[in-house]
């Protein structure tokens, strides 16, 4: 099937990026986004050819959030029968995504950003959770990453008193990695992409999941767990290629095996 909401582009070599759409609704998610954007960053996570993702929207919205006028007619029934609300998805990608986000994110659109591995934003990033203001909650990650991101008082503040974070703030809290200039930021994350791409990739997929797992468990089972990636990484051909390359003094050929 045809993407309709979301269009595909492959800047450099080993870099796929996924961009929202939908610019008379501000890319707004509704259940036809979201399947397009997990299906094909599953088609990424599954494609030899791409070694990092990136995902975003417009210089003027990442997204403005949940589709409120497609909830405006759900009831709790809908919301437990379709698979709209499952955002889990993204968590199973096993590929590093970078999201690159400029103007609004907000609501759900803030929380697909923070379901992404690493955020570059532009000077205009407003990130929200407004969702208290429409008389509901954040609903697919909102309340728990962007605590544990900002901390408490802050993220109180943001979905209680519906204060939005400037770009400043989020870099300073540790929300983003970094900050550009509308006019550089996609391309800097292409930057990034491009250089994570590059890497073993049997060795990022790893990283990326033990460090996932830093936030789920306590220091001593994370470090076992991190010690059991280390051990598997032994057991890869770049493992081989990659030390002996270090004492060649030469550039490695990595495999991704
Ligand atoms: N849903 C639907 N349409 C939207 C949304 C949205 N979230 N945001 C903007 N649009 C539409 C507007 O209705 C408008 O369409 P139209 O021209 O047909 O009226 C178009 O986009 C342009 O928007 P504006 O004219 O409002 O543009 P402004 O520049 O004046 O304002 C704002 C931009 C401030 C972003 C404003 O549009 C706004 O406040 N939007 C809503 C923001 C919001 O409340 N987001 C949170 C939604 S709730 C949510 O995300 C819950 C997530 C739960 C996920 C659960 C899954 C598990």
């Amino acid at each position: 099937m045809p993407y309709e909401m979301i269009l595909l582009e492959n800047p450099v070599p080993g870099v796929g990026v996924v961009r929202l759409n939908r610019p008379q609704a501000l890319n707004a998610l509704n259940a036809q986004v979201t399947r397009e954007v997990f299906d094909a960053l599953e088609a990424y996570d599954r494609d030899d050819s791409v070694g990092c993702m990136i995902l975003t929207g417009s210089d003027k919205a990442f997204a403005a959030g949940a589709d409120i006028k497609q909830m405006a007619a759900q009831t709790v029934s809908d919301l437990l029968t379709d698979d709209f609300t499952d955002w889990s998805r993204m968590m199973r990608v096993r590929k590093p995504i970078i999201g690159a986000v400029s103007g609004f994110a907000l609501g759900g659109g803030c929380e697909v950003a923070m379901l992404c591995d690493m955020l570059i934003a532009s000077e205009t990033a407003r990130f929200g959770q407004p969702e208290v203001t429409i008389g509901v909650i954040p609903g697919a990650g909102g309340t728990q990453r962007l605590t544990r991101a900002v901390g408490k008082a802050v993220a109180m503040e943001v979905m209680l008193g519906n204060r939005q974070l400037s770009a400043a703030e989020a870099l300073s809290a540790g929300l983003v990695n970094h900050v550009f200039p509308v006019e550089s930021y996609f391309d800097e994350a292409v930057k990034l992409a491009a250089k994570i791409a590059e890497m073993p990739r049997v060795a990022v997929r790893l990283i990326k999941d033990a460090v996932s797992h830093a936030e789920e468990l306590g220091l001593s089972a994370g470090l076992a767990y991190e010690k059991q990636g280390f051990l598997l990484a032994f057991g890869t051909e770049d493992k081989t290629e990659g030390m002996t390359a270090f004492v060649e003094k030469r550039k490695p050929a990595w495999k991704h095996r």
